[in-house]
């Protein structure tokens, strides 16, 4: 007893900071949640040190002492019987009236101005959609700041629960049904959260983990209407200073051609917008992934350095990859079955959270996702690697160390 109450206190001495915590006074949703747990947590002690004081005094006082009288023996007292019964059914309903009113205010349809934002789950990323601006992303979410922001959970295989514990509580995501979630970051500033998956849903359910983004109104639609335009490859250049060169360019069914520079550009016209990414050095340590790199995957640091993105856009319209991701922007690209990879290049990570999103990790990635995330459903394509799931070596088809990056500079480039 002694040791445990010790380490109780002095668990409650680390002073630090939980930059995790659910009892954050972030959102209108935490502010009301943390209002009804301190409610609890008052009444909850004033009855636990009534209770346990008429517990010690009757223990004390009528315990058992050599040569006492025998107890009277009772049978029944309605009196008594009547007060525990009302007395805890008061405290119920103590408890009861704050705790519906909390339900029903966060129940209740979101205001009219809330953004728009539909989660998809997937065995092991998330899918953000944003239906007001016409634009799919990953993994990364961005709020305006003191906006009320709307989620449709919905889940494309099993159940799922989607959780940034410092904004607002969990809530599932279940099959055949959408549930809602929606708070107000009103007091967040410009921050960045960890969001997580909390339901257990397979293999890599510990590795699906996302990141969200509180961010000004103005900076907030810069993001949203940038990610709501098509990828342009090649990236725009500063005509001015480059002299129009005649590069290899490829088309949609991968028919290397000849074309002056300003031909390459994208037939349908777009109005030309800034890509935006919240701003690097506040992201805070914790919101950065650590995770190493499987010693059994290995790409060379100089064949990494080596990847040209013009290349890197032929070998991707021309690989599996096409399959299962969708570039907008990038006609032969249509997959829908992994992330959209529009403006993967903006992202902070890569493969629900799991890695920082650089050319090292880009490169290990496409050369063996299944031995970077155990269960991942995109299959190991590098030449010559391992796939723990189908136990094959890859060779015919396999993607060589310059091909991987290659593809690793033309994806980074889509800002
Ligand atoms: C069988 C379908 C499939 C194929 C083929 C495929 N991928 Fe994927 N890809 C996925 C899935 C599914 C994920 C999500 C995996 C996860 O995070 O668990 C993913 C994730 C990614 C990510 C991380 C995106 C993010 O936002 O986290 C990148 C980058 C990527 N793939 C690139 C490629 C490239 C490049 C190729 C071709 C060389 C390729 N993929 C081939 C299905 C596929
Ligand atoms: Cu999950």
């Amino acid at each position: 007893m002694v040791i445990a109450v010790t380490l109780l206190v002095l668990a409650a001495c680390s002073g630090g900071d939980y930059p995790n915590s659910t009892f954050l006074p972030t959102t209108d949703n935490n502010r009301d949640a943390t209002d009804l747990w301190n409610r609890m947590m008052f009444w909850g002690t004033i009855v636990f040190v009534i209770v346990e004081a008429i517990l010690l005094y009757t223990i004390i006082k009528y315990r058992r002492r050599p040569g006492g009288p025998e107890p009277e023996h009772v049978h029944g007292n309605t009196l008594m019987e009547i007060t525990w019964t009302l007395a805890p059914a008061l405290i119920l309903v103590f408890i009861a009236v704050p705790t519906v009113r909390t339900i029903f205010r966060s129940q209740a349809a979101a205001p009219a101005n809330a953004v728009q934002i539909e989660v998809i789950g997937h065995q092991w990323w998330w899918e953000f959609r944003y239906p007001e601006y016409g634009f799919t992303t990953a993994n990364e979410i961005y709020m305006p700041h003191g906006r009320p922001v709307n989620f449709a959970l919905r889940t494309a295989d099993v159940l799922h629960s989607f959780w940034i514990p410092a904004l607002a509580g969990k809530r599932d995501l279940i099959s055949n049904r959408t549930n809602y979630l929606w708070f107000t970051p009103d007091s967040t500033g410009e921050a960045a959260f960890n969001g997580s998956c909390n339901e257990y849903c397979g293999a890599s359910h510990a590795n699906m983990k996302f990141r969200a983004f509180t961010v000004s109104a103005e900076d907030f639609d810069t993001w949203a209407r940038h990610q709501a335009a098509n990828a342009i490859f090649p990236p725009p250049v500063d005509t001015a200073a480059a002299p129009a060169t005649v590069r290899p360019a490829s088309n949609a069914i991968g028919m290397a051609q000849a074309v002056p520079a300003a031909q390459a550009a994208p037939t349908t016209v777009q109005a030309p917008t800034t890509p935006w990414q919240f701003p690097r050095e506040k992201v805070p340590p914790h919101v950065l992934p650590q995770t190493p790199i499987p010693a059994s995957v290995s790409i060379a640091d100089a064949a990494i350095a080596a990847g040209d993105a013009q290349r890197g856009f032929t070998t991707y319209s021309r690989s599996a990859c096409i399959g299962c991701h969708k570039i907008r922007g990038n006609p032969s690209s249509m997959g829908i079955l992994g992330p959209d990879l529009t403006h993967v290049g903006s992202r902070f990570t890569i493969a629900s959270g799991l890695f920082p999103n650089d050319a090292k990790h880009l490169a290990h990635w496409i050369k063996n996702a299944r031995a970077m995330k155990p269960g991942s459903l995109m299959q190991t394509l590098g030449k010559g690697e391992h796939d723990p799931i189908m136990n094959i070596t890859v060779q015919a088809g396999g993607l060589t160390d310059e091909q991987i990056a290659d593809i690793t500079a033309y994806l980074l480039s889509l800002k």
